[in-house]
C-alpha cells in the first residue's frame, strides 16, 4: 500500500514535492523540541486542487493526512502523533497573496503565505493584520488560523478567530468547501469557519483564509514598568483605560526571572531602569494621532502615585524595539537556559495574583528552587507560567514535570480558567482537555469530529481523545 500511494502522491505531485527518509526530517519535529513524529512522506502540494487530490489518494489508502505550516507550535499539533502513519501535507509552498482590497480592508491569503509577509503586504496598503507573534517570520496563515493564535495585539484586536471573515478548506472526504467570502455579514446558517478555526487541522486542512483588516496606527507610545508584584499589573490596566481607552494595544507582564534571562542571554539586552524590580510591564498605546505620548506619560504619571515604581518611555523607533526585544526574548532565552516545561494558562483577571502567589509556594514545595519564568499577556488574563529547573538541574524538572504541571493545572481549573490560552492542545494537552473539561462539550467535539471526518483521517491523535 505504502509503496503505490507513495507512487501515486508522486505523479500528482512530481518527485521534488514528495519527501521521504532525511528529507522530511525537517518536518517532524516542531519549535518546542518536544514532539517528533514519523511520516510515510512529507508532500508538498503547490496548489488547493493538489491538496484535494492529496487527501482523495489518501483516503483511497486509508492512510491519515496531518497538515502543516511554519511548524511554529509548541504542543505537537503538526507532526504525526506517536503510532500513527501518516502523509505530512505541507502548506509551505502555497504562498499567494490572491486579493488585498484597500477599501474594504480585507485580504484574501494562501495557507502558506508567512505572517511576516502578510502584515508587510497589508501595511504597505495602508493596513495592518494585528496578529503579532514572537514566531511571525516562520509562523503561516493557515497555522495561526489552525491554532487560533493570539500574541501581544489580542488586548485590542482579538485573536484570529476574531479575524477570519472565510476559509477555504479541504475536507477529510477531499471535497472541497469554497468559503472565502470577505463579506461582513452572511446570516445564513451556521458559521461554519468557525469550526476549523482553533481545529489543528483535525477537521480539515485550511488552504486559504479571507482575513478582516484593521485600520493602520501610525503612533506608538511604549513604555516599560517596574512593578512590586503581579497585582500591580492589573491595577495598571485598569489606569492604562482610563487614558488611553482602546488604544492601549498591549500590555505585557514578566517576572524578574523572566526578564534576567534575557538580560543573561540576549546579546546585547540591558534593564532601562538603575536597580532590578519583582516584576515588568511592557505597554503599548497605538494610534493615527501623535496624542497617544500625552495619555501615555499621563496614565504613567498616575500610574507612579500607585502601582508603579519605576517606568521608561520609549522616545524612538530603536528604543520601542529595544524594551519589545526584552519581551520577545524571553521564550527564546528560556530555550537557551535549558529544559522548559510551558504553561500556557487563562485566568479571571483578578484571580491571577492568588494563582502566582499559591503555585509558586505548591511548585517549590514539590521541587525546591524550581524557577518560574512568568510572562504574559496580562489583559488577556493570560500567563505563560514556564518553569526553569533549578539552576543546572533540568533532570530534577524532569523527573518532577508531570506533578509540577498537575499542580498548575490544578490550580487553574480551580480558579475556573483555562489550561491552553493560545497554543493549542496537539498531543501534549489531550488529556488533561478531556479531564479537565465539562463533559458535555468533550461530547459535542466528539460529534463535530465524527460528522465531519467519520475515517479519523485528518490529523488523528490530537485535540480531542
Ligand atoms: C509568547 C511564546 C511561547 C512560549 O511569547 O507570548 O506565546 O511560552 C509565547 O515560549
Ligand atoms: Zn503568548
Amino acid at each position: 500500500m505504502t509503496t503505490t500511494l507513495l507512487a501515486t502522491l508522486t505523479d500528482l505531485l512530481g518527485p521534488d514535492a514528495v519527501l521521504t527518509g532525511d528529507d522530511a526530517q525537517g518536518h517532524l519535529t516542531d519549535w518546542s523540541g518536544r514532539f517528533t513524529g514519523a511520516a510515510l512522506a512529507v508532500v508538498r502540494p503547490a496548489s488547493t486542487q493538489q491538496v484535494a487530490d492529496v487527501v482523495r489518494a489518501c483516503v483511497a489508502a486509508a492512510v491519515a493526512v496531518v497538515p502543516q505550516g511554519g511548524l511554529t507550535g509548541l504542543v505537537g499539533g503538526a507532526v504525526p502523533a506517536p503510532g500513527t502513519d501518516a502523509v505530512v501535507v505541507s502548506l509551505t509552498r502555497m504562498r499567494r497573496i490572491r486579493e488585498l482590497d484597500a477599501v474594504a480592508g480585507t485580504v484574501v491569503a494562501d495557507a502558506g503565505v508567512v505572517l511576516a509577509d502578510l502584515r508587510e503586504a497589508v501595511d504597505a496598503a495602508g493596513w495592518q493584520f494585528p496578529i503579532s507573534l514572537g514566531s511571525e517570520g516562520t509562523a503561516t496563515i493557515g497555522g495561526i488560523v489552525s491554532t487560533n493564535a493570539g500574541g501581544t495585539a489580542v488586548l485590542r484586536h482579538g485573536m484570529t478567530r476574531d479575524l477570519v471573515l472565510g476559509l477555504e478548506v479541504v475536507l477529510p472526504d477531499g471535497r472541497t468547501w469554497h468559503g472565502l467570502r470577505t463579506l461582513r455579514k452572511d446570516n445564513t446558517g451556521y458559521d461554519l469557519k468557525q469550526l476549523f478555526v482553533g481545529a489543528e487541522g483535525t477537521l480539515g486542512i485550511v488552504t486559504a483564509a479571507a482575513l478582516r483588516l484593521v485600520p493602520a496606527t501610525p503612533h506608538r507610545a511604549t513604555a516599560l514598568v517596574a512593578l512590586p508584584d503581579i497585582a500591580s499589573a492589573v491595577d495598571l490596566l485598569t489606569i492604562l483605560r482610563t487614558h488611553a481607552g482602546d488604544r492601549v494595544t498591549a500590555w505585557e507582564v514578566m517576572s524578574h526571572t523572566a526578564f534576567d534571562l534575557v538580560l543573561t542571554h540576549l546579546p546585547g539586552a540591558r534593564s532601562p531602569f538603575d536597580r532590578a524590580h519583582a516584576w515588568y510591564g511592557l505597554v503599548e498605546i497605538a494610534g493615527t494621532e501623535v496624542s497617544v505620548t500625552d495619555q501615555l506619560e499621563a496614565a504613567l504619571g498616575e500610574a507612579m502615585e500607585g502601582p508603579a515604581t519605576d517606568a521608561v518611555v520609549a522616545s524612538a523607533g530603536a528604543q520601542t524595539d529595544r524594551l519589545w526585544a526584552l519581551r520577545e526574548g524571553i521564550s527564546e532565552a528560556q530555550r537557551v537556559e535549558g529544559l522548559s516545561i510551558k504553561h500556557d494558562v487563562t485566568l479571571p483577571i483578578d484571580a491571577l495574583a492568588d494563582f502566582v502567589e499559591v503555585t509558586a509556594l505548591r511548585l517549590d514545595e514539590a521541587l525546591p528552587g524550581v524557577r518560574l519564568v512568568t510572562y504574559g499577556h496580562i489583559g488577556d488574563g493570560n500567563l505563560h507560567h514556564n518553569l526553569s529547573g533549578p539552576p543546572g538541574d533540568d533532570g530534577a524538572l524532569r523527573e518532577h514535570a508531570a506533578q509540577l504541571t498537575a499542580v498548575v493545572y490544578d490550580e487553574v481549573t480551580a480558579r475556573g480558567g483555562s489550561i491552553s490560552a493560545e497554543h493549542g492542545v496537539g498531543v501534549l494537552k489531550r488529556e488533561a482537555v478531556a479531564r479537565t473539561k465539562d463533559p458535555v462539550e468533550i461530547d459535542l467535539m466528539r460529534t463535530v469530529k465524527r460528522a465531519l471526518d467519520p475515517q479519523g483521517m485528518c490529523n488523528p491523535g490530537k485535540v480531542i481523545v
